[in-house]
């Protein structure tokens, strides 16, 4: 209890501290706001900013992120607990690079037992040790997760509250009419303002690209790996409807600024005393939940080519 009271605490002095730069348009570009400032689960000063420079030549989706774009590019802090903040026991770093056609997002994941047994698309990925990306819009955002095998997990899921108001239901592509279509609450913060989301199984972004490198043996615990990295593109035409709702410019316009979260859960924690969840973040949440768009981070997009990004 004392904790939830040194949060909401903090809470409010960020909440004081962000109004008047939200009264000036400071943050206009980023798109969020259903949620309180004074109820964010995660305080709004703490949330990870980001600036994503242009890819220098071309990206080959391989899984190895040894392209000079890659080398160049700032990279992530090490992933924190999702609800605690606190950093994992193994490092987890990832980093944003984009062009006229593709959104890149480069995972570096230690791990020391490789491990994977899910191996049909749409398998609950989230059962094994994976790596998750979601990308938000102004109506509703994008799941993705992977794991070691390079098995893939996406879902569109669209606020339930919007979906006649804004048209979607005129659209085929949302139709609720489909068994892998159903109502979806969040997982531990079930009281998002926004309400019910609408999940939508069955969609798969056309044209994405995705790849694994494994760094040891999966499923082989004789020895010690040094861990895998995933190396994705996410082509902009495949992210009309995340870029729909608010009619954001896709690909973005230099200047802009998207919310994505960057994440890796597992099937095991770091033994007790410590206090893991078992999931880590690039940015903290404050609660057991990926699905609040409101405290990913913010991905500025940035003209500037790698090479030239300051250090
Ligand atoms: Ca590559
Ligand atoms: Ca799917
Ligand atoms: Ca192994």
């Amino acid at each position: 209890m004392l904790h939830r009271r040194l949060i909401a605490g903090s809470i409010f002095i960020v909440a004081l501290l962000c109004q008047p730069q939200l009264a000036s348009g400071a943050e206009s570009s980023d798109s969020q706001g259903f949620i309180p400032m004074s109820e964010l689960p995660w305080p709004a000063d703490q949330i990870a900013r980001y600036t994503a420079y242009r890819a220098d030549g071309p990206i080959t989706v391989d899984g190895n992120l040894d392209e000079a774009s890659w080398q160049a590019a700032p990279r992530s802090p090490r992933f924190r607990d999702l609800i605690h903040g606190k950093e994992g026991i193994h490092d987890t770093r990832a980093a944003v690079l984009w062009d006229d056609e593709y959104l890149y997002v480069g995972y570096w994941v230690e791990e020391p037992f490789l491990e994977a047994t899910l191996k049909n698309r749409d398998d609950y990925i989230y059962m094994d040790n994976d790596v998750e990306l979601f990308i938000a819009g102004e109506d509703g955002y994008y799941e993705f997760e992977i794991n070691t095998f390079g098995t893939i997990y996406e879902v569109f899921f669209l606020w339930e509250k919007i979906y006649e108001a804004k048209g979607y239901d005129k659209i085929p592509e949302f139709s609720r009419d489909h068994e892998q279509v159903r109502p979806f609450p969040g997982v531990g913060y079930k009281n998002h303002p926004r309400g019910m989301r609408i999940g939508y199984w069955n969609w798969d972004l056309p044209g994405l690209k995705t790849a694994v490198h494994a760094d040891g043996t999966i499923n082989d615990n004789s020895d010690r790996d040094r861990g895998w990295t995933v190396e994705l593109a996410v082509p902009w035409s495949g992210l009309k409807w995340v870029a729909h709702g608010d009619g954001r410019a896709c690909p973005p316009n230099s200047g802009d600024t998207w919310r994505m979260d960057f994440s890796r859960f597992n099937t095991y924690k770091e033994a007790p005393p410590a206090d893991d969840p078992g999931g880590w973040a690039w940015s903290p949440h404050g609660v057991w939940d990926s699905h609040v768009p409101e405290v990913f981070p913010h991905i500025t997009f940035s003209d500037v080519s790698v090479g030239q990004a300051p250090r």
